[in-house]
Protein backbone atom coordinates (compact mmCIF):
# COMPACT_ATOMS: atom_id res chain seq x y z
CA UNK A 1 0.00 0.00 0.00
CA UNK A 2 1.17 3.77 -0.92
CA UNK A 3 2.09 5.63 2.35
CA UNK A 4 -0.38 8.05 1.92
CA UNK A 5 -3.28 5.73 1.57
CA UNK A 6 -1.77 3.39 4.24
CA UNK A 7 -2.05 6.45 6.65
CA UNK A 8 -5.49 7.78 5.21
CA UNK A 9 -6.44 3.80 5.94
CA UNK A 10 -5.02 3.66 9.94
CA UNK A 11 -7.02 6.96 10.60
CA UNK A 12 -9.57 5.52 12.54
CA UNK A 13 -7.68 3.10 13.98
CA UNK A 14 -5.68 5.24 15.47
CA UNK A 15 -8.34 7.26 16.87
CA UNK A 16 -9.34 4.44 19.61
CA UNK A 17 -5.56 4.66 21.35
CA UNK A 18 -6.32 2.01 23.81
CA UNK A 19 -7.00 3.23 27.21
CA UNK A 20 -3.53 1.45 28.78
CA UNK A 21 -1.35 3.72 26.65
CA UNK A 22 -3.56 6.95 27.11
CA UNK A 23 -3.37 5.95 31.33
CA UNK A 24 0.51 5.69 31.48
CA UNK A 25 0.81 8.70 29.17
CA UNK A 26 -1.15 10.24 32.08
CA UNK A 27 1.12 9.24 34.83
CA UNK A 28 4.32 10.82 33.00
CA UNK A 29 4.84 14.61 32.65
CA UNK A 30 1.98 15.76 30.51
CA UNK A 31 2.75 18.89 28.96
CA UNK A 32 0.46 21.70 30.77
CA UNK A 33 0.30 24.18 27.10
CA UNK A 34 0.51 22.35 24.19
CA UNK A 35 0.79 24.78 20.99
CA UNK A 36 0.56 23.79 17.85
CA UNK A 37 1.24 25.32 14.12
CA UNK A 38 -1.13 23.58 12.15
CA UNK A 39 0.40 23.82 8.80
CA UNK A 40 -0.33 21.75 5.45
CA UNK A 41 -4.09 22.09 4.48
CA UNK A 42 -3.14 23.48 1.06
CA UNK A 43 -0.39 20.78 0.27
CA UNK A 44 -3.01 18.09 1.16
CA UNK A 45 -5.62 18.95 -0.89
CA UNK A 46 -3.23 19.58 -3.70
CA UNK A 47 -1.50 16.09 -3.55
CA UNK A 48 -5.24 14.63 -3.75
CA UNK A 49 -6.20 16.95 -6.67
CA UNK A 50 -8.84 18.15 -4.43
CA UNK A 51 -9.90 21.93 -3.80
CA UNK A 52 -7.69 23.80 -1.37
CA UNK A 53 -11.68 23.58 1.06
CA UNK A 54 -11.35 19.86 1.18
CA UNK A 55 -7.70 20.52 3.33
CA UNK A 56 -9.90 22.74 4.98
CA UNK A 57 -12.35 20.85 5.87
CA UNK A 58 -10.13 17.66 6.53
CA UNK A 59 -8.26 20.09 9.22
CA UNK A 60 -10.91 21.15 11.15
CA UNK A 61 -11.90 17.52 11.65
CA UNK A 62 -8.19 17.44 13.32
CA UNK A 63 -8.64 19.76 15.27
CA UNK A 64 -12.04 18.78 16.49
CA UNK A 65 -9.91 14.96 17.10
CA UNK A 66 -6.95 16.22 18.72
CA UNK A 67 -8.91 18.75 21.10
CA UNK A 68 -10.79 15.62 22.53
CA UNK A 69 -7.08 13.70 23.16
CA UNK A 70 -5.91 16.43 24.40
CA UNK A 71 -8.43 17.28 26.74
CA UNK A 72 -8.26 13.74 27.85
CA UNK A 73 -4.50 13.49 28.59
CA UNK A 74 -4.67 15.97 31.11
CA UNK A 75 -3.27 18.92 28.72
CA UNK A 76 -4.56 22.28 30.27
CA UNK A 77 -4.08 24.50 27.08
CA UNK A 78 -4.07 24.03 23.53
CA UNK A 79 -3.07 26.81 20.93
CA UNK A 80 -4.09 26.36 17.58
CA UNK A 81 -2.24 28.97 15.37
CA UNK A 82 -4.47 29.01 11.80
CA UNK A 83 -4.13 32.31 10.52
CA UNK A 84 -1.70 35.37 10.97
CA UNK A 85 -1.80 39.14 9.78
CA UNK A 86 0.28 38.14 6.92
CA UNK A 87 -2.77 36.24 5.66
CA UNK A 88 -4.51 39.42 4.73
CA UNK A 89 -2.19 39.31 1.70
CA UNK A 90 -3.41 36.60 0.05
CA UNK A 91 -6.49 36.90 -2.82
CA UNK A 92 -9.58 38.53 -1.18
CA UNK A 93 -11.64 35.65 -2.72
CA UNK A 94 -9.08 33.99 -0.45
CA UNK A 95 -9.53 36.18 2.98
CA UNK A 96 -13.61 35.92 2.80
CA UNK A 97 -13.40 32.07 2.43
CA UNK A 98 -10.69 31.79 5.82
CA UNK A 99 -12.98 34.21 7.37
CA UNK A 100 -16.09 31.59 6.79
CA UNK A 101 -13.96 28.88 8.22
CA UNK A 102 -14.42 30.23 12.67
CA UNK A 103 -17.86 29.83 11.87
CA UNK A 104 -18.28 26.80 9.91
CA UNK A 105 -15.88 25.24 12.77
CA UNK A 106 -18.07 26.59 15.59
CA UNK A 107 -21.28 25.99 13.88
CA UNK A 108 -19.94 21.97 13.22
CA UNK A 109 -18.51 21.69 17.10
CA UNK A 110 -19.15 24.14 19.63
CA UNK A 111 -22.22 22.08 21.15
CA UNK A 112 -19.64 19.30 21.21
CA UNK A 113 -17.16 21.49 22.68
CA UNK A 114 -19.64 22.58 25.51
CA UNK A 115 -20.26 18.54 26.11
CA UNK A 116 -16.38 18.04 27.08
CA UNK A 117 -16.21 21.26 29.28
CA UNK A 118 -13.65 23.13 26.90
CA UNK A 119 -13.44 26.83 27.21
CA UNK A 120 -12.67 28.37 23.97
CA UNK A 121 -10.60 31.89 23.83
CA UNK A 122 -9.50 33.50 20.55
CA UNK A 123 -6.23 35.03 21.01
CA UNK A 124 -5.64 38.16 18.23
CA UNK A 125 -7.56 41.23 16.59
CA UNK A 126 -10.97 40.51 16.26
CA UNK A 127 -12.34 44.07 16.18
CA UNK A 128 -11.17 44.09 12.47
CA UNK A 129 -13.48 40.98 11.20
CA UNK A 130 -16.34 40.90 8.97
CA UNK A 131 -19.45 41.37 11.88
CA UNK A 132 -20.79 37.69 11.19
CA UNK A 133 -17.92 36.57 12.28
CA UNK A 134 -16.66 38.83 15.17
CA UNK A 135 -20.30 38.17 16.46
CA UNK A 136 -19.98 33.42 16.14
CA UNK A 137 -16.19 33.94 18.06
CA UNK A 138 -17.61 36.25 20.47
CA UNK A 139 -20.50 33.93 21.41
CA UNK A 140 -17.92 30.63 21.36
CA UNK A 141 -16.16 32.60 24.51
CA UNK A 142 -19.24 33.52 26.08
CA UNK A 143 -20.90 30.14 25.63
CA UNK A 144 -17.79 28.58 27.28
CA UNK A 145 -16.54 31.07 29.83
CA UNK A 146 -17.82 28.88 32.65
CA UNK A 147 -16.12 25.77 31.66
CA UNK A 148 -13.15 24.64 33.78
CA UNK A 149 -11.98 21.66 31.05
CA UNK A 150 -9.00 22.17 28.41
CA UNK A 151 -8.56 25.66 27.48
CA UNK A 152 -8.96 25.38 23.94
CA UNK A 153 -6.74 29.08 22.91
CA UNK A 154 -7.47 29.77 18.84
CA UNK A 155 -5.00 32.21 17.08
CA UNK A 156 -6.85 33.71 14.57
CA UNK A 157 -5.92 37.43 12.74
CA UNK A 158 -2.69 37.10 15.10
CA UNK A 159 0.46 37.90 14.35
CA UNK A 160 3.42 38.22 17.77
CA UNK A 161 5.26 41.26 16.47
CA UNK A 162 1.88 43.10 16.22
CA UNK A 163 0.48 41.78 19.59
CA UNK A 164 3.26 42.89 21.37
CA UNK A 165 3.32 46.62 19.81
CA UNK A 166 0.06 46.41 21.00
CA UNK A 167 1.08 45.53 24.60
CA UNK A 168 3.63 48.20 24.47
CA UNK A 169 1.22 50.51 23.79
CA UNK A 170 -1.04 50.02 25.92
CA UNK A 171 1.64 50.02 28.75
CA UNK A 172 3.22 53.67 27.50
CA UNK A 173 -0.33 54.76 27.56
CA UNK A 174 -0.54 53.16 31.78
CA UNK A 175 2.79 54.68 32.29
CA UNK A 176 1.39 58.30 31.12
CA UNK A 177 -1.61 58.10 33.20
CA UNK A 178 1.03 57.29 36.11
CA UNK A 179 -0.43 53.64 37.14
CA UNK A 180 2.48 52.24 35.98
CA UNK A 181 6.44 53.18 36.86
CA UNK A 182 9.38 52.54 34.67
CA UNK A 183 11.01 50.51 37.07
CA UNK A 184 7.78 48.38 37.71
CA UNK A 185 8.65 46.66 34.04
CA UNK A 186 8.98 43.46 34.68
CA UNK A 187 9.50 40.54 32.16
CA UNK A 188 5.92 39.60 34.58
CA UNK A 189 4.61 42.62 34.13
CA UNK A 190 4.93 42.94 30.50
CA UNK A 191 3.58 39.78 29.85
CA UNK A 192 0.38 40.97 30.79
CA UNK A 193 0.00 43.09 28.21
CA UNK A 194 -0.29 40.40 25.76
CA UNK A 195 -3.05 37.97 24.55
CA UNK A 196 -2.10 35.46 26.49
CA UNK A 197 -2.07 37.22 29.78
CA UNK A 198 -3.20 34.63 32.64
CA UNK A 199 -2.02 31.50 30.46
CA UNK A 200 1.25 30.26 31.35
CA UNK A 201 3.41 29.92 28.55
CA UNK A 202 3.49 26.98 25.91
CA UNK A 203 5.54 23.24 27.23
CA UNK A 204 5.51 22.26 24.11
CA UNK A 205 5.11 23.34 20.30
CA UNK A 206 4.46 21.04 17.73
CA UNK A 207 4.65 22.76 13.96
CA UNK A 208 3.50 20.10 11.26
CA UNK A 209 4.22 20.10 7.36
CA UNK A 210 8.01 20.18 7.60
CA UNK A 211 8.30 23.59 7.74
CA UNK A 212 11.11 24.84 10.73
CA UNK A 213 10.09 28.15 11.76
CA UNK A 214 7.84 30.37 13.64
CA UNK A 215 6.47 32.23 11.41
CA UNK A 216 5.70 35.47 13.87
CA UNK A 217 4.01 32.73 16.24
CA UNK A 218 4.52 33.46 19.99
CA UNK A 219 7.78 34.85 20.00
CA UNK A 220 7.64 36.08 23.31
CA UNK A 221 6.16 33.26 24.84
CA UNK A 222 7.71 30.59 23.18
CA UNK A 223 11.56 31.49 24.83
CA UNK A 224 11.92 28.35 26.83
CA UNK A 225 9.75 25.88 25.24
CA UNK A 226 10.42 22.45 23.49
CA UNK A 227 9.81 22.06 20.02
CA UNK A 228 8.84 19.26 18.09
CA UNK A 229 8.64 19.46 14.59
CA UNK A 230 6.90 16.98 11.65
CA UNK A 231 6.69 16.51 7.90
CA UNK A 232 2.90 14.62 8.52
CA UNK A 233 0.67 17.39 7.03
CA UNK A 234 -1.96 18.66 9.45
CA UNK A 235 -4.98 16.92 8.03
CA UNK A 236 -2.96 13.68 8.38
CA UNK A 237 -1.88 14.08 11.66
CA UNK A 238 -3.54 11.80 14.53
CA UNK A 239 -3.80 11.03 17.95
CA UNK A 240 -0.46 8.60 17.49
CA UNK A 241 1.48 12.08 15.91
CA UNK A 242 0.48 13.98 18.88
CA UNK A 243 1.24 10.82 21.64
CA UNK A 244 4.55 10.90 19.99
CA UNK A 245 5.30 14.25 20.39
CA UNK A 246 4.38 14.01 23.87
CA UNK A 247 6.48 11.56 24.46
CA UNK A 248 9.67 13.11 22.75
CA UNK A 249 8.62 16.26 25.44
CA UNK A 250 8.79 13.87 28.26
CA UNK A 251 12.45 12.07 27.29
CA UNK A 252 13.59 15.74 27.12
CA UNK A 253 12.08 16.95 30.38
CA UNK A 254 13.43 13.67 32.09
CA UNK A 255 17.03 13.85 30.92
CA UNK A 256 17.13 18.21 31.70
CA UNK A 257 14.61 17.93 34.76
CA UNK A 258 17.57 17.52 36.93
CA UNK A 259 18.53 21.08 36.81
C1 LIG B 1 -7.28 26.23 8.13
C2 LIG B 1 -6.93 24.12 10.35
C3 LIG B 1 -10.71 26.53 12.59
C4 LIG B 1 -5.84 24.62 9.49
C5 LIG B 1 -8.17 23.76 9.62
C6 LIG B 1 -9.18 31.65 9.06
C7 LIG B 1 -5.98 26.02 8.91
C8 LIG B 1 -9.04 24.88 9.16
C9 LIG B 1 -10.58 27.89 12.75
C10 LIG B 1 -11.11 28.71 13.80
C11 LIG B 1 -8.75 27.26 9.80
C12 LIG B 1 -10.55 29.93 14.14
C13 LIG B 1 -11.11 30.72 15.12
C14 LIG B 1 -12.21 30.26 15.80
C15 LIG B 1 -12.78 29.05 15.52
C16 LIG B 1 -12.23 28.27 14.52
C17 LIG B 1 -9.81 28.28 11.66
C18 LIG B 1 -8.64 29.60 10.21
C19 LIG B 1 -8.30 28.51 9.45
C20 LIG B 1 -8.17 30.93 9.83
F1 LIG B 1 -12.76 30.99 16.77
N1 LIG B 1 -10.07 26.11 11.51
N2 LIG B 1 -9.54 27.17 10.92
N3 LIG B 1 -9.38 29.49 11.32
N4 LIG B 1 -8.42 26.17 9.03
Amino acid sequence: MKAIWKRWFNKDASANIDDNSKAELKNLDIPEHVAIIMDGNGRWAKSRMLPRAAGHSEGMKVIRRITKFANEVGVKALTLYAFSTENWKRPEKEVNYLMKLPVEFLDTFLPELIEENVRVNIMGEIDGLPNHTRAAVEKAMKDTAHNDGLLLNLAFNYGSRAEMLLGVKQLMEDVKKGKVATDDITEELFSSYLMTDGIRDPDLLIRTSGEIRLSNFMLWQLAYTEFWFTDVLWPDFTEKDFMEAIKVYQARSRRYGGL
